[in-house]
């Protein structure tokens, strides 16, 4: 009988090799090689790309404990803090994922530290987003509007598809994971009765959550409607996380023409306190994520 990787011929490639796919680490492929996790070697793509770029001083990433300074011979003056790829625990079942990126220019005169990542959201230079979907698109700000640019993969190149992408001020999608609905505050519970039973005869709004940030915010740029992911008496700080997470994508809805609040406060203002915090995050269209705002000041 012929076998392949030690297993009988056929026997499907994620018997063979599972440690190709999401949660699966470890291990080696049928000629020996070492097979990382996905999110671990797209992390090692990202840092040699931006190492090898000359242009970065400080990295944050979603899979290194602490910034990553870069050597003196090989920086520049920008930062950047990004999630290599958002959503990895969906891969196993081909839910799109995406890497989540941004920006910043060093203000410091010290050598390069952790601390120099520590800006607002405010201080973003250009942030965005790749969706790894049922197409690969970048969706990219550089301050001056969102445009979208969609891999041909027959040259290679990111072909510009949507330019200037303005966000509807107001839709009829609401995006949470009401699973946690035990824990949800009063005014998240208030607003999301709201959308189901609207008290002014218009029609509910539909439901999406996918459970992938990069693929629920991109829905919400392109259709409207808001996304939140709010604190709750079970993660007090929200879940998702501040530099590498909220601040770009609420950089990108802003930028689109929408809100993102954490419910008290923009959340490009926040001034981080470490790298890795987390923030609560409510975004979308502007009057959307204003009526969640009303109902949280008049319950407040
Ligand atoms: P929950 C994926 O794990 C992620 O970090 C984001 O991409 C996504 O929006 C969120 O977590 C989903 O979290 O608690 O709804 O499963």
């Amino acid at each position: 009988m012929s076998v392949v990787g030690g297993k009988p011929r056929g026997t499907p490639p994620w018997e063979i090799n599972p440690t190709r796919y999401g949660l699966s680490g470890g291990g080696v492929n049928v000629t020996g090689d070492e097979v990382k996790k996905l999110d671990v070697l797209s992390n090692d793509m990202v840092v040699n790309m931006l190492k090898s770029s000359f242009s970065t001083c400080v990295l944050v990433s979603e899979e290194e404990k602490n910034a990553i300074i870069i050597d003196p011979d090989k920086q520049g003056k920008y930062i950047v803090c990004f999630d290599p790829l958002d959503g990895s625990s969906n891969i196993d079942c081909l839910v799109s994922i995406g890497t989540i990126f941004a920006i910043y220019k060093k203000t410091s005169d010290s050598q390069p530290n952790e601390k120099d990542a520590l800006q607002s959201g405010r201080n973003i230079i250009a942030a965005g987003y790749a969706l790894y979907g049922s197409a690969t698109m970048l969706v990219l700000s550089a301050g001056k509007g969102v445009n979208c640019f969609m891999l041909d993969p027959a040259i290679g190149e990111f072909i510009l598809v949507d330019k200037n992408v303005t966000m509807k001020k107001k839709g009829n999608i609401y995006s949470i994971n009401e699973g946690y609905a035990k824990y949800f505050d009063p005014a998240v519970t208030e607003y999301i009765t709201r959308k189901k039973f609207p008290k002014d005869g218009s029609a509910p709004y539909g439901a999406r959550y996918i459970g992938s940030m990069v693929a629920d915010v991109h829905r919400t740029l392109m259709y409207g409607g808001i996304f939140l992911y709010p604190a709750n008496s079970k993660s007090p700080k929200g879940k998702l996380r501040l530099l590498y997470e909220c601040n770009p994508m609420a950089y990108i809805i802003e930028q689109a023409g929408g809100m993102a609040t954490t419910g008290k406060e923009a959340v490009l203002d926040i001034v981080p306190e470490s790298i890795h915090q987390r923030a609560p995050i409510i975004m979308g269209s502007r009057d959307d994520v204003q009526e969640y705002l009303n109902i949280v000041n008049q319950s407040s």
